[in-house]
């Protein structure tokens, strides 16, 4: 049937209307309802070895403009709905957008997925079905304010599928009612799913707040996405939701092996479990545990399960790396304690150093540990994090097993981060290069011939010109804030964390506007633009984002200044600000000190969106600097190695932010913290607090990078002036970001680690 039948046959079943009578609404859930259909008679790829892909969190975004790509339809419903006079963007505003996660793993997942059918292999995800995704963020009084998110409606992408599993707790049990999102291929007729298990009977959301009861596990397990971990009853379900996703995933990969007809001694041939960070593993001891049920040895059952997961790391903060008590275990699942219990004590067989047991004289169960001792490979997601996960953070477990760890550098799916989002660019190189890029990404470097034509030049120029202008209209509809799309759009776009250090470009603004106040204007005028959330207990990151909302509010308020500097803090910033936002980037900040940001993903789509890197030389940071060249990247501040070095308690040169704030000029840009112009509008106790932990603490070395980073970006800021030359820089860039496909990555998965054919 053509689609312009099915549509109006669906739309007439629902509605009793024609397309042309409905409004954008009720178009949305047609052509969801379309697209479903479409799909769904997609088969499973079908090879030997089936991927899981272990998950907490999966940060999809909306999915309607994804799936029309992938089907091959967009243009096509585009074009109908165009001579219905209905616009397919306003119409993909109605959807809501799934926050399962809460930024870069999250969102990794997500290309992942994309990638995986892509590719056409054999691979599903497994995760939860949260209720409420990431907190929904206000600014009140230039502070943030959570409210909750509840994204599920009738109409959505969720399929049920009838699966239920028995999930046993310590004195209960509960069932995982499994609902799947396809994930349709973008290249060959087939889709894979994504699986979320949710509870059967779900509790009523909350009144108000983003508060719950805790306690009430039975209803709340699948309630938010990672609740606040600040007391001891949020920990606590924690640790329940993790058993729940792993036991019902693990009792998923079991059910499909007898259907697929092997047994479970054959299960390392015919699956393989990708642990994302360590909030899945204990998949390992329930896959233990099940195929002990089901007959196994405990040797059998470790030999399967030892050569079936690979964990990924995604981190080297020593407070991100999860140990959790024993005692929580045995509360959740008292099942697991004796195989956590025999798992260690075979690996202390295996080393006598006590730095690499799972169990520790506290109780503490490593969850890192356990999945490097009991996985047959370990990766970081950048040459560089890998290198310091090998020499430093990870260095006992190297030397025991050397042939287990290996790189994957991060990439981004280039479908949702540069066609999807960005069709005005995406056309340009196609009528430069052809479409061959897409299968084959590295094909972008075909753009290096264009460097000297000025006309193709001139057009990236003008399309970036009117993503920004586009931006301008998206940010004054929704925040009523007017920005000036001819000035220089500086963007950092993250979470908020200290390490990010979103307050060393606040810094830089408070430079410039005290220059622009003291008479010296910048070569064009600044827009700093910022997009993060803070996690709702962390309250040094929200100190960071009143700062930031403090000097928004502070230059509107100034005519002397407004005209040559701006901040603008995104409201709510999500995967649709991101996917507006990305295109109309001149600068992309990626300042983290060196050494603490595992790999970065944004990086890689605002590079491939055409704007210019200003960062460290940390996570794939690195590996774009090598790609790109130095006259196409502004690089600065200390190297991670000195890095390391400071933060050694044995080193002679320790890190003291007193003497880095005893500069003129660092003195008097922290002590505007709390001058009187800030202080007027601002909450005098916040920022007390932040100039207190900038100056006597600054556990993220602001300060040690702070004066070569104002240089550099005024030097960025001067060169973007040369508008030929920059254009040069941003075709580079983009030329250069095939590298940075997921599907590259994808592929090193699948031959370094997955076999899946
Ligand atoms: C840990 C313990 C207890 C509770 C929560 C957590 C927790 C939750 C989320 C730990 C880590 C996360 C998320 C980490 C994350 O997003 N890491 C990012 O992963 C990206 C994809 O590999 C990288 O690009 C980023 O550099 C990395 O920061």
């Amino acid at each position: 049937m053509e689609l312009r039948e099915l549509l109006a046959q669906i739309t007439e079943e629902r509605f009793h209307l024609t397309p042309e009578k409905c409004g954008n609404r009720q178009l949305y859930t047609a052509l969801l309802a379309l697209t479903q259909h479409l799909t769904e008679k997609r088969p499973a790829p079908a090879v030997a070895r089936k991927l899981y892909y272990f998950s907490a969190e999966f940060l999809m975004g909306k999915l309607l403009d994804n799936n029309l790509l992938a089907l091959g339809i967009h243009g096509q419903v585009k074009e109908l709905l165009a001579k219905m006079g209905k616009d397919l963007s306003e119409v993909e505003d109605a959807e809501p957008e799934p926050s399962l996660g809460n930024g870069g793993l999250g969102r990794l997942a997500a290309c992942f997925l994309d990638s995986i059918a892509a590719l056409g292999l054999q691979g599903d995800g497994v995760g939860l079905n949260y209720h409420y995704g990431l907190f929904h963020q206000k600014f009140e009084g230039n502070k943030q304010v959570e409210t909750p998110d509840p994204w599920m409606e009738d109409d959505s992408w969720l399929i049920p599928t009838g699966t239920v599993f028995t999930v046993p707790f310590g004195g209960f049990e509960l069932k995982a009612v499994l609902r799947d999102i396809a994930i349709p291929s973008a290249y060959c007729d087939r889709a894979n799913r994504l699986h979320l298990f949710d509870v059967e009977e779900p509790a009523q959301p909350p009144e108000s707040g983003i508060d719950f009861d805790k306690t009430d596990i039975a209803h709340q397990i699948t309630s938010f996405l990672y609740p606040d971990d600040s007391d001891e009853e949020g920990r606590l379900l924690r640790v329940y939701q993790q058993y729940f996703m792993v036991s019902a995933g693990a009792q998923l990969i079991l059910k499909e092996l007898e259907e697929r007809g092997f047994a479970p001694d054959e299960l390392a041939g015919h699956a393989v479990v990708q642990i994302n960070d360590t909030h899945p593993s204990m998949v390992i001891p329930e896959l233990i545990r099940l195929l002990m049920e089901k007959g196994l040895s405990m040797d059998e059952a470790i030999g399967q399960v030892e050569r079936t997961c690979a964990y990924t790391n995604h981190t080297i903060l020593a407070e991100a790396l999860e140990k959790w008590p024993l005692a929580f275990i045995e509360k959740v699942a008292p099942q697991l304690t004796p195989i956590i219990k025999e798992l260690d004590k075979r690996a202390r067989k295996v080393s006598g150093n006590p730095a690499v047991a799972i169990l520790d004289e506290d109780g503490l169960v490593h969850m890192a540990h356990m999945d490097i001792h009991y996985g047959y490979s370990v990766n970081g997601v950048a040459a560089l994090h890998t290198e310091i996960l090998k020499k430093a953070e990870l260095k006992a477990f190297y030397a025991l097993y050397p042939e287990k760890f290996n790189n994957k550098t991060n990439g981004v799916t280039l479908r949702r981060w540069l066609e999807a989002c960005n069709p005005e660019l995406t056309a340009l190189i196609d009528g430069c290069i052809g479409a061959d890029w897409r299968q084959q990404p590295e094909k972008l470097e075909g753009l290096l011939a264009y460097g000297n034509d000025g006309q193709v030049l001139g057009r990236l120029l003008a399309v970036k010109q009117a993503a920004k202008v586009r931006f301008c209209g998206q940010l004054e509809a929704a925040q009523g804030i007017a920005l000036d799309p001819q000035s220089v759009f500086d963007v950092q776009i993250k979470r908020l964390h200290e390490y990010k250090r979103q307050q060393m470009n606040a810094l830089y603004v408070i430079d410039k506007y005290l220059e622009i106040k003291a008479g010296q204007t910048p070569e064009r005028p600044v827009t700093v633009i910022f997009g993060a959330k803070a996690a709702p207990a962390y309250v040094m990151a929200k100190h960071i984002i009143h700062l930031i909302l403090c000097l928004q509010r502070l230059i509107e308020n100034d005519p002397q200044v407004r005209p040559w500097l701006r901040v603008a803090m995104v409201e709510n910033y999500n995967v649709t600000w991101a996917e507006r936002l990305i295109p109309a980037a001149d600068i992309s900040e990626q300042i983290s000190l060196a050494s603490k940001e595992a790999s970065g993903t944004g990086n890689m789509k605002l590079m491939a969106n055409g704007a210019v890197t200003l960062g460290t030389l940390d996570g794939a940071n690195v590996e774009i600097a090598e790609l790109v060249g130095p006259e196409n990247i502004f690089t600065f501040g200390a190297h991670s190695d000195r890095v390391i070095r400071l933060y050694d308690a044995k080193g002679g040169e320790r890190y003291r932010a007193l003497d880095y704030y005893h500069t003129p000029k660092v003195e008097r840009l922290v002590d505007f913290l709390l001058s009187p112009e800030l202080l007027a509008v601002g909450d005098p106790l916040a920022l007390a607090a932040l100039w207190r932990d900038i100056k006597g603490k600054d556990w993220f070395m602001a300060l040690l990078d702070l004066e070569e980073y104002i240089a550099v970006k005024d030097q960025a800021v001067r060169q973007y002036a040369g508008r030929e030359a920059w254009a040069r820089k941003m075709l580079v860039n983009i030329a250069k970001a095939g590298y940075f496909s997921s599907d590259r990555t994808i592929r090193q998965y699948n031959e370094d680690i997955w076999h899946l054919s």
